[in-house]
């Protein structure tokens, strides 16, 4: 039996329904899977294909019981996953680390962009129709531009150097980055930008460098304890007047409290954000909602086709794997 949490692109299920020995409990509404539906079906699984929204704790395990092999997540992250849960009971976990980077990485220069060239606050004025009223000034709607640019990354692995890659042309001018070993060059370097040294990439000492030397923060980390809240009110206090923010990795890092003080508060320039806190569980009266200089999209940034339908795959395949007790196309060190 397996319980699977999400609806899959064609080829995935077909992938999937091959398998006529075995049982599939399917998720079928267009919602993120309920809790309360996963509890009720986990029972008796031997593998699970979940996604974020999902919660791998000991709760879960316990209820599904003592056969259970193998866990596909629909994600490179896996904070939501209790890894020494499944460890301690010899439960295998597999996920998408590559799938995604291009399409995320893609999506990091979108709203690098958006945020210094004001996109969401322009198309505003323009939805409503104030566009005819705009003063013209020299200044009108003007922002930083990325040419000369520090770019501090938050997180330096495969998805970060991605972005940075795709930002080089731009004409951006150093880089630095902030890992768990600060001071500490990261270990791979995985499209050969560090070695061909076109500009300087170095590692910061401390998270006050970062801030402080950053004309573009991009936040590219995981979530674990010690990156909650990493961005916070003295982060901002340290960042530049003209500095932008993006986040494309998970909303605890920031607070967002302290990003809407900053906004309002003119510490820094503007935002651009994948990921918010409390997720999807964003209303219309939420206060981020009312900064012009925030661009805020509901994490999309896997959301292209080609990428979609790879990590759905993958996550079969890696699912089947699993249960066969073949190598998996990724599976998680636990
Ligand atoms: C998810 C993500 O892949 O992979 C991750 O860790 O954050 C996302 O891009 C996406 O939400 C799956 O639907």
């Amino acid at each position: 039996k397996v319980v699977v949490t999400r609806q899959l692109i064609d080829e995935a299920q077909r992938l999937l329904d091959a398998n006529t020995d075995l049982e599939i409990v399917q998720w079928k509404s267009e919602k993120p899977c309920d809790r309360s539906w996963l509890l009720s079906n986990a029972k008796g699984a031997t593998g699970l294909l979940v996604m974020l929204n999902d919660k791998i704790d000991e709760e879960l395990l316990d209820t599904a019981g003592p056969q259970l092999k193998a866990i596909a997540s629909f994600s490179v992250g896996t904070d939501h996953v209790d890894r020494d849960a499944l460890k301690k009971r010899n439960i295998r976990l597999g996920y998408t680390p590559t799938a995604l980077t291009d399409a995320v990485a893609d999506l990091t220069v979108m709203l690098i962009l958006m945020a210094q060239r004001r996109a969401g606050e322009s198309m505003g004025k323009v939805i409503k129709g104030e566009w005819p009223q705009m003063p013209w000034h020299p200044l009108l709607m003007t922002g930083p531009q990325i040419r000369g640019a520090t770019v501090g990354f938050l997180g330096f692995g495969r998805i970060s150097q991605a972005s940075l890659q795709r930002l080089l042309p731009f004409g951006i001018k150093r880089v630095i980055y902030l890992t768990s070993q600060p001071g500490q060059p990261v270990k791979e370097d995985h499209f050969g930008l560090i070695k061909d040294g076109a500009i300087p990439i170095e590692p910061a000492k401390s998270w006050e460098q970062l801030a402080g030397e950053s004309d573009v923060v991009v936040i590219g980390c995981s979530l674990t304890p010690s990156t909650k809240h990493l961005v916070n009110t003295d982060f901002f206090a340290k960042m530049k007047k003209l500095a932008v923010i993006v986040n494309i990795a998970r909303g605890p890092v920031i607070d967002t409290n302290a990003l809407v003080d900053a906004l309002q508060n003119e510490k820094i320039f503007g935002a651009g954000l994948d990921v918010i806190e409390n997720e999807p569980n964003i209303q219309a009266d939420h206060p981020i909602l009312k900064q012009p200089r925030c661009v805020l999209v509901p994490h999309i940034g896997s959301a292209n086709i080609e990428t979609r339908a790879q990590m759905a795959e993958e996550s079969v395949e890696n699912l089947l794997a699993g249960l066969k007790g073949e190598a998996m196309v990724n599976e998680v060190e636990l």
